[in-house]
């Protein structure tokens, strides 16, 4: 189909709570949403880019000013597949966050077009995704034996507490104490050394499901030196921006557990490549999140019905960030810790244009 035009629209919204993490503390999300109008079909993406290069190199100002001046123009007015952005795009190095938002809309663009849904399109094998929560770092332990505890009692299936030096085994150790048997596992966003290995070794006792990006991104070499001496299984998710470095970690033996985020790796082509491979070499995904609003959400929700998301993900509710969504129906969670995967075509969510427009700072079309 012909790509006729794209519009960009960035939106502020507030987080319902302050999300605290080893590189800072988030209040508010500055979200970049594409629209792409393919032959009468319209179809939404959401870029994945923080405000500030923070958590990866990329942001949000950035992926916007490439997405204008690079990557739109080659585009608009070509006949295209969403199984070809990725291809069109290949010039570009980097810069995978805005690749992502891009293939998301013309593929929610294509399935919308044809009446059919993302489930099934991927060959879904589940009706259902299983939910996880990401809990950020409480000033007291008291504070996050309150949280989890409301998480739980909302029907979250695992609990993903963000750990940093000085705030990890004593967290740990509360919440296992607390709640007993909960599936558990922890996020350290690159905040250790490999020389924290023996300090790391300690959360070995508390049985959790895994430990997330303990080392820099660019440490690969040092989780697999790291998996010698930790025994709970080491989690990849900064490090993972690509199918080459996916197969390269499992090669290593850094990692026996992939998040997988779209949004970093390019887009749901490579997302679903990755996923593909992880599956040949045993290695269980999940689907990881960077508190995206409603249309980005749904994005993850598709994603994780593929079959080697075992683990359950960071695809918490609307209401877990936002006091009021943008898509419709809003994503819920339900009691028993699930979210329903939507049979309605593309992302099945209907994004609220009327809200979006209204809280719209800025907005850049570029037609034929
Ligand atoms: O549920 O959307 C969510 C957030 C899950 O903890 C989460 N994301 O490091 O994975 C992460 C973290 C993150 C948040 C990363 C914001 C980047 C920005």
């Amino acid at each position: 189909m012909r790509l006729e035009a794209v519009e960009l629209r960035r939106i502020k919204l507030d987080l319902v709570a302050p999300f605290e993490t080893s590189f800072g503390v988030q209040t508010e999300k500055d979200v970049l949403l594409v629209k792409v109008l393919m032959e009468g079909a319209e179809g939404w993406g959401e870029c994945v880019a923080g405000e500030k290069p923070d958590y990866s190199p990329e942001y949000v100002d950035g992926a916007q000013d490439v997405l204008m001046r690079h990557m739109l123009p080659r585009l608009l007015d070509r006949d295209l597949a969403a199984a070809n952005v990725a291809k069109a795009l290949a010039w570009v190095h980097g810069h995978h966050m805005a690749k992502a938002a891009i293939e998301m809309a013309v593929l929610d663009a294509e399935l919308r077009a044809r009446g059919e849904s993302f489930a099934h399109f991927f060959g879904a094998v589940r009706k259902e995704v299983d939910c996880g929560v990401s809990v950020g770092i409480q000033p007291s332990i008291s504070d996050l034996l309150q949280v989890v505890g409301a998480f739980l009692g909302q029907g979250y299936r695992r609990i993903k507490l963000k750990i940093k030096p000085g705030r990890d085994v004593e967290q740990v150790r509360a919440v296992r104490e607390k709640f007993g048997d909960v599936p558990l596992q922890v996020d350290a966003n690159t905040a250790y050394k490999l020389a924290d290995a023996e300090h790391l070794a300690q959360l070995d006792p508390f049985d959790l499901l895994l430990i997330e990006q303990p080392l820099p991104e660019d440490q690969v070499l040092a989780h697999a030196q790291l998996a010698r001496i930790v025994r709970t299984p080491i989690s990849l998710d900064e490090s993972i921006e690509s199918y080459q470095n996916a197969a390269d970690a499992i090669e290593l033996g850094a990692c026996r557990i992939i998040n997988i985020k779209m949004g970093r790796v390019g887009g749901h082509t490579v997302a679903r490549r990755i996923h593909d491979l992880c599956e040949v070499n045993g290695v269980p995904v999940w689907c990881g999140g960077m508190l995206e609003a409603g249309i980005g959400r749904a994005h993850n929700v598709a994603l994780s019905t593929l079959p080697n998301f075992t683990l359950p993900g960071d695809v918490a509710a609307s209401k877990r960030y936002w006091a009021e969504d943008i898509v419709e129906p809003e994503v819920v969670v339900s009691p028993r810790g699930t979210i329903a995967v939507p049979a309605g075509a593309g992302i099945g969510f209907k994004p609220r244009v009327d809200r979006i427009e209204a809280l719209a700072v800025r907005k850049e079309l570029l037609s034929e």
